[in-house]
């Protein structure tokens, strides 16, 4: 497999939509706030449409483009892509634990527990830098939390996710795992380093990118979600100083309090300490 290898748009966009299908959503806004927000959607669409005199053959391309996006699975995709940001954002304002970021769409629940410190599940020979990534997680008065819950999940050096890998045969927790902090809060990961990431681009996203001169990369990435009883779960991401598009990421998740910088340890393998703060619930 080549380094530059991409999952196919279809392949794993189509694992993306099914795992969120089989795990039905629901909420409770009421018809007032349903109202509100739609009439507002309109009324800025519409404000766009006249400012730009959007043509008949320019809506007819969006109709096609997005029944396109439904029949290629890719809505999973698309969404957390270019519209998650925008919620993540907006939900996580008020508090003031560790900043959060978007999940994206191949998050899988119930990954194994390994303990408070441990290897993530890889094959024999994974490929990538081999990186230790340990630190505490905290509630806001700085104690440590005994029996957090650190889920992690990223891609291999070739941009496949485990469980929505085309098909391609790899483990089916491969480089997924929870850990639980020891009796201090703490934890430590001995892992590999992501590569930058291109998101699958050969089908209805990918045009859409190239409809406007985009390009499809994100920063080489972790993927967390850190809880503890009584605590507010976090969604986030890490992302690597110096990295490539650490400033010009596709899904606009960047921040920068979540910018790991590992340095060589004591065997010569790159280390990194990120402690987490949780609010309370
Ligand atoms: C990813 O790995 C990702 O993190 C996002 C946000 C979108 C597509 C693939
Ligand atoms: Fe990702």
């Amino acid at each position: 497999m080549s380094t530059t290898a991409v999952p196919t748009a279809a392949g794993s966009g189509n694992a993306a939509t099914d795992k969120f299908k089989g795990n039905r959503v629901t909420c409770d806004t009421s018809t007032e706030r349903a109202a509100a927000i739609y009439k507002d959607v309109l009324a800025k669409l519409g404000e766009v449409i006249f400012e730009h005199e959007v043509t008949y053959d320019e809506y007819r391309v969006l109709k096609q483009w997005l029944i396109d996006v439904g029949e290629g699975g890719e809505w999973p995709l698309w969404l957390d892509v270019f519209l998650e940001h925008f919620i993540e954002d907006s939900n996580s304002r008020i508090f003031n634990g560790t900043m959060g970021s978007i999940e994206g769409p191949y998050y899988v629940p119930d990954a194994p527990n390994l303990g408070s410190k441990a290897k993530m599940p890889m094959r024999e020979d994974e490929k990538g830098t081999a990186l230790i990534f340990k630190g505490q997680v905290r509630d806001l008065d700085g104690k440590g939390i005994e029996g957090a819950s650190v889920e992690l999940w990223h891609a291999d050096s070739d941009g496949y996710y485990s469980q929505f890998d085309d098909g391609l045969g790899i483990p089916e927790w491969n480089l997924r795992a929870t850990f639980s902090t020891d009796a201090d809060g703490n934890y430590e990961i001995e892992t590999i380093q992501p590569a930058p990431y291109q998101i699958p681009h050969d089908g209805p996203t990918g045009e859409f990118i190239a409809s406007y001169g985009g390009h499809p990369w994100r920063p080489a990435h972790l993927h967390l979600k850190v809880t503890a009883p009584g605590k507010r779960l976090i969604t986030t991401q890490l992302y690597f100083q110096g990295g490539q598009w650490v400033d010009d990421d596709v899904a606009g998740a960047v921040k920068p309090e979540l910018i790991l910088d590992p340095k060589p340890g004591a065997e010569g393998i790159d280390e990194v300490v990120y402690d987490f703060v949780l609010d309370p619930v």
